[in-house]
């Protein structure tokens, strides 16, 4: 029997209000930290951009309101809390937030460690939406404005007993990133997300999008025989109405825990890290029966090129 057994708390978020101090959203964390722990978890797992509302919804052009939203250390005065209570409790986090760096800005998600030291970090690189104001839209999209594409790869770190890799919201639709994980041998991944409920751009129905979010945490897990814990900052923020369905995948592609609210919630698992080995050495042994000699416009090309039949 397996004793790589790592108990795993994905903790979303309800809607985090612009009005709303660091100081405010980071008790709710704290709090979080500590439900958690009285679960017997190890790790918790916190949204994408948790520590505020999700500003790319609008066009900020004063540069001084604009920075507001990015933290320009990690930990600072305002974030330390949650690494002295990681320390306290003996329990890690990962978390997800807007990074202002000498080489940029991110949007960016760390991993800390039981000992409140960060051990990973990863800034987001499928960054969806667009960097101009779209008077069209019902509300913006700007993180191809507010962020540079992500710098350091989609990396995986042997740390905390596992092997765990991060994506960021939009990267959990692209099959190509989960993949890169996988072929590190990734066995957890995590993911923070925050996903308006309506399409601001064209109609789709939310159970529709429901259904792409866990479809493509479901698919990843199952096509890298790895866990997926994907979390949400859900309820109304702002006035736009945010997912939830938070979730957390076993290897299989089965939904071993998911979110009933659109607030504070945790959802946990006990997720044994080996449990995904035999899908890693079976169907999805990728040294044994990937044909990477015809995978080559998956890399060549961005975009679609016309048919190769003819
Ligand atoms: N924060 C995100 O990356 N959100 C996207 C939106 C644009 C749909 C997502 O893929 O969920």
């Amino acid at each position: 029997m397996s004793t790589r057994i790592m108990t795993v708390a994905g903790a979303q978020m309800g809607p985090v209000p612009r009005s709303d101090p660091r100081s405010r959203t980071v008790a709710r964390m704290v709090d979080l930290l500590r439900q958690a722990h009285a679960r017997g978890c190890q790790l918790v797992v916190f949204p994408e951009l948790a520590l505020t509302t999700f500003f790319p919804r609008w066009l900020i052009e004063d540069e001084e309101e604009l920075a507001e939203f990015y933290e320009a250390s990690m930990p600072g005065p305002e974030t330390m809390p949650l690494f002295e209570t990681a320390r306290e409790l003996g329990i890690g986090f990962h978390l997800g937030y807007a990074e202002i760096a000498e080489d940029g800005r991110f949007n960016t998600a760390i991993l800390v460690d039981p000992d409140g030291r960060i051990v990973a970090r990863y800034r987001k690189i499928h960054l969806p939406g667009h960097a101009e104001n779209d008077q069209a839209r019902e509300f913006q999209h700007l993180e191809k404005r507010y962020f540079d594409v992500g710098n350091l790869g989609f990396r995986v770190w042997d740390t905390m007993g596992g092997r765990i890799g991060m994506l960021i919201c939009n990267d959990r639709r692209w099959p190509e990133a989960f993949r890169v994980l996988g072929l590190q041998g990734v066995e957890l991944v995590l993911i923070g997300y925050n996903t308006p409920t309506l399409n601001g751009q064209t109609f789709e129905p939310p159970h529709l999008r429901i259904h792409h979010n866990l479809l493509t945490m479901q698919a990843g897990a199952y096509q890298n025989g790895t866990w997926v814990v994907g979390v949400a900052k859900a309820g109304l923020e702002d006035g736009v109405h945010m997912m939830g369905s938070s979730a957390i995948v076993t290897p299989n592609g089965e939904i071993a825990a998911q979110a009933s609210t659109l607030d504070d919630e945790l959802i946990v698992a006990d997720c044994d890290l080996d449990a995904g080995a035999y899908i890693k050495a079976n169907v999805f042994n990728f040294a044994a029966h990937r044909r990477t000699e015809h995978y080559r416009l998956i890399v060549e090309t961005t975009g679609v090129v016309p048919p190769l039949g003819t």
